[in-house]
């Protein structure tokens, strides 16, 4: 095996901030705010409220570090406290393109709940805590929910090649919502689950 630096990267120190999930340096970086996330929510009567009234807020962001020519690449994404009709913010979800490709989530800070759903309709939550590493197996839709009264931020390391498939949880949702409770959150049946 060669290293010349042609054709691999070299080693490189990244830093990573637990609280505000920024990453130095990145390669990349955007955010999603909640106007483009309507598909998710249940009560779109609530969405459209809430959108209006909190002037379109950033719901989450990611940042990345992307070697070039790396098997490897990883970032941040900071998910920002909030509900809408009492369910909580949420990532989009997806599967990888590749599905023999999983990926890693570790919690720097905040509160939060891992949705995992199998292809075949398994559902599983991991809590999201300081210090909870999460291992996304190959072939499992993953969406991240924030439960907390802080940001959520999470580390996440991936194949480059993994790509996001976004059609089916898009189209179909999850089988499971989180909805906030008065001293947490619930899990429940998603009734608009096609
Ligand atoms: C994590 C990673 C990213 C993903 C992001 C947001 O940071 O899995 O690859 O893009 O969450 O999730 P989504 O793309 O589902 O909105
Ligand atoms: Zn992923």
């Amino acid at each position: 095996m060669s290293t010349d630096p042609v054709s691999t990267p070299l080693p490189a120190g990244i830093e990573i901030n637990s609280v505000t999930g920024a990453v130095h340096p990145a390669t990349g970086h955007y955010v999603k705010r909640l106007s483009e996330l309507r598909a998710l929510f249940q009560d779109k009567d609530a969405f459209d409220i809430a959108v209006q009234e909190r002037d379109d807020p950033v719901t989450y962001e990611v940042v990345e570090y992307r070697p070039d020519r790396s098997d490897l690449f990883f970032g941040t994404t900071t998910m920002y406290p909030g509900h809408v009709g009492g369910e909580f913010y949420m990532t989009r979800g997806h599967f990888h393109e590749r599905r023999d490709m999983g990926e890693v989530y570790y919690t720097q800070s905040g509160l939060g709940i891992l949705l995992l759903e199998s292809r075949d309709g398994i559902s599983r939550i991991i809590e999201m805590k300081p210090g909870v590493c999460a291992f996304i197996p190959p072939d499992w839709a993953h969406r991240s929910v924030n439960t907390g009264s802080e940001p959520l931020v999470f580390v996440w390391v991936c194949n480059p090649n993994a790509g996001h498939d976004y059609g089916d949880i898009l189209k179909r949702g999850m089988r499971k919502r989180i909805i906030k409770t008065k001293d947490g959150f619930n899990i429940i049946d998603n009734i608009t689950y096609a």
